[in-house]
């Protein structure tokens, strides 16, 4: 843990929505009376049906349930963009940033209404209605947000798909929710390169249980050639052109779903976070509007992804629903050079800048030369999101990107949690670099040990949420017993968070990372399971472990021990088939990093594999095993560390 305080800069308080003391007062009043503080913050949005009933929530598996605002009745979609129409309707909503730095685009929060409201009446137009389900498979382009917010003004209910993912994932995704619709582009376009996605969703559709698609819309980013299956393929434009600017916002329940959203878990294929409507909106709203100070000229920009759920909540929803400014980049921190962030934050003038650590350190190898060449004078914020970052990239990001002058808020948060629940507030919280610091309102964090049992004080354990917060995942999306046995029954009572933590004497929390067979490349989180399974399906394959290891950039890389069936003989040739097939079923992001052939596997006696142990190999770490008694042959080991040491890769 890093020592070092950076204390909130005086003329960063002074100017702050919230000081120490109000941050102090807040923090009890949420927890003293959930109902009464979020009764008050929930009056933000606007509500067709105002609520009465706020906070009906219960871990407790034989009386599980989670309902918040539950009597109010609201719409999401007029939430990001009617509302704002009358005082912020020339301003700019979305600037889209193209790959090409040539490329940009500002949005009006009239004219994102407006397209809204056209996809809106496209989409019902197909016979879409509340509950829905739609695929959405698109680039970082404009088109996005409008198919999410058009889902959201009629009540379906979306689930973007990254766009790295392949067709074998988008497939699953497809199948598992029974989406009617799915919403793509020719091509994308992502550091000059071109991602075939209308041929990747073709190539989806053939798989089993993808039936339900009956209609796929088709933006033109390139305008390339893409083959059109007559009957079940339109180009969003033409459908779009027709269509009326006006399109009243269904009155949605708040508990009704918003959106589903798959994540790796430590076991099986990716499950459908589900999220509701109101409860969600409030907390990213306010998380927004806090943790990054915004005020009403702010220029936000977070790097992510929509098709994770930090674009959803950080570059979508909670932004709109401020009426703030968000900028939404196609491209990459690397292309056409590693300028490209700064570039971008002086065209636009960008305030406040939110981005991951991976992204950071990657930075950080290029030298300070690149950021140097562009003056960065209008940020006055950064932020850290999806990975432990490092003290020093931590101190990099605010001395050479902030020049010193920016706090740094390092957000700890989950898909399943909706929004931030760890965090400095900017103008109340001393920053350490490594922590994420402390609670936000209403999050009740605590420290368990491997029995569950509470550790006070300074401690190191096993990350839970001892309460319910609004912006809370509500279910797996067609699985509820999967959701409560997964996050409440390890402590039961508690929401495990899959996460290891420590926390210091001010209370401070430190992230220690996952202490489950969860792993998080590049920001991405990844199941091991899922890669797993991807490569024992190759004929040669007859077992297979994989674990996360330590890595410079991505923090971690993956590392596979690849067991072969009797008489098959490694060989290069088949290193890249088993690389590549790994990319096929699951995406790029998923690559392994290194395959080591394991003539056999580490195992207890009843036939579990020891990651612990392959996890030391694969970090090099062969003086820290621990007790290898349990295993059911410990000559494996000593194999496997002979292997690793003639560099087997
Ligand atoms: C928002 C997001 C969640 C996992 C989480 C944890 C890691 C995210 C972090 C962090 C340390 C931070 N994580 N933020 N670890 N410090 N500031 O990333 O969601 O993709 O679901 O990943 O990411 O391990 O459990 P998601």
């Amino acid at each position: 843990m890093s020592e070092k305080i950076h204390k909130v800069p005086d003329d960063f308080a002074t100017l702050a929505h919230l000081r120490q003391a109000d941050y102090q007062r807040l923090y009890q009043e949420s927890i003293r009376d959930p109902n009464g503080f979020w009764a008050r913050i929930g009056r933000r949005l606007d509500w067709i049906q105002p609520y009465t009933k706020i906070k009906d929530t219960s871990f407790d598996e034989h009386d599980f349930r989670i309902r918040w605002f539950y009597d109010g009745k609201l719409n999401v979609a007029a939430n990001c963009l009617d509302r704002h129409l009358l005082k912020r309707g020339d301003k700019t909503a979305i600037i889209w940033e193209g790959d090409d730095p040539r490329l940009s685009e500002h949005i009006s929060y009239r004219q994102l209404h407006e397209r809204v409201c056209q996809c809106a009446n496209a989409l019902k137009s197909l016979g879409v209605g509340p509950g829905d389900r739609v695929t959405i498979y698109l680039p970082m382009i404009p088109e996005a947000a409008v198919a999410m917010l058009a889902c959201a003004r009629i009540g379906a209910v979306h689930s973007v798909v990254f766009g790295g993912f392949s067709a074998d994932s988008l497939a699953g995704r497809i199948a598992d929710c029974g989406s009617s619709v799915v919403i793509t582009a020719d091509e994308g376009l992502r550091g000059g390169r071109r991602i075939a996605l209308k041929e990747n969703v073709d190539e989806a559709l053939k798989a089993s249980g993808t039936q339900c698609v009956k209609h796929v819309l088709v933006t033109r980013r390139l305008g390339s050639n893409v083959s059109m299956q007559k009957g079940r393929d339109r180009w969003f434009e033409d459908l779009l052109q027709g269509q009326s600017k006006e399109c009243p916002a269904a009155a949605m329940d708040a508990e009704s779903p918003l959106f589903i959203l798959y994540t790796s878990g430590s076991t099986g294929q990716p499950k459908g976070v589900l999220h509701t409507s109101g409860g969600y909106l409030v907390f990213v709203a306010m998380t927004h509007e806090l943790v990054f100070d915004l005020r009403e000229d702010d220029i936000f920009w977070c790097t992510a992804d929509v098709g994770w759920v930090t674009g959803h909540s950080y570059v979508l929803y909670g932004p709109l629903a401020n009426g703030a400014t968000t900028v939404m980049f196609e491209g990459v921190p690397s292309y056409p050079d590693a300028g490209r962030f700064w570039q971008i934050v002086d065209k636009h003038a960008v305030t406040l800048f939110y981005t991951a650590p991976t992204a950071i350190r990657a930075l950080m190898r290029e030298g300070e030369e690149p950021v140097k060449q562009w003056s960065r004078r209008s940020l006055r914020l950064l932020g850290s999101v999806g990975e432990p970052i490092n003290p020093e990239a931590w101190e990099w990001y605010h001395r050479v990107v902030g020049d010193g002058r920016c706090p740094v808020v390092d957000t700890w948060w989950q898909t399943e949690t909706g929004g931030i629940l760890i965090s400095p507030l900017p103008g109340a919280i001393d920053q350490k670099p490594g922590s994420a610091t402390l609670p936000f309102f209403g999050v009740q964090p605590a420290i368990v040990d491997n029995e569950g049992n509470m550790l006070d004080g300074v401690a190191e354990g096993n990350l839970v949420l001892i309460d319910s917060w609004p912006g809370q995942m509500r279910t797996v999306f067609g699985d509820h017993a999967r959701f409560v046995e997964t996050y409440f029954r390890t402590f039961p009572g508690k929401y495990f968070t899959g996460d290891g933590a420590k926390r210091d004497a001010d209370g401070y929390y430190w992230i220690t990372g996952r202490v489950d067979d969860v792993l998080n490349v590049a920001g991405h989180r990844l199941g091991t399971a899922e890669i797993e399974s991807a490569l024992v399906a190759h004929p040669k394959v007859a077992e297979a472990a994989v674990v996360g290891c330590p890595h410079d950039v991505k923090g971690q890389g993956i590392y596979v021990y690849v067991t072969l069936n009797l008489g098959e003989t490694p060989s290069e040739e088949l290193r890249t088939e088993l690389r590549n097939r790994v990319r096929q079923e699951i995406g790029a992001i998923a690559t392994p990093d290194f395959i080591q052939w394991a003539p056999s596997l580490p195992k207890t006696r009843s036939g579990k594999i020891m990651r612990r142990i392959l996890r030391k190999i694969a970090a090099n770490e062969h003086d820290q095993l621990g007790d290898i008694s349990t295993l059911a042959d410990p000559g494996v080991v000593d194999s496997l560390i002979r292997e690793r040491l003639n560099g087997s890769d």
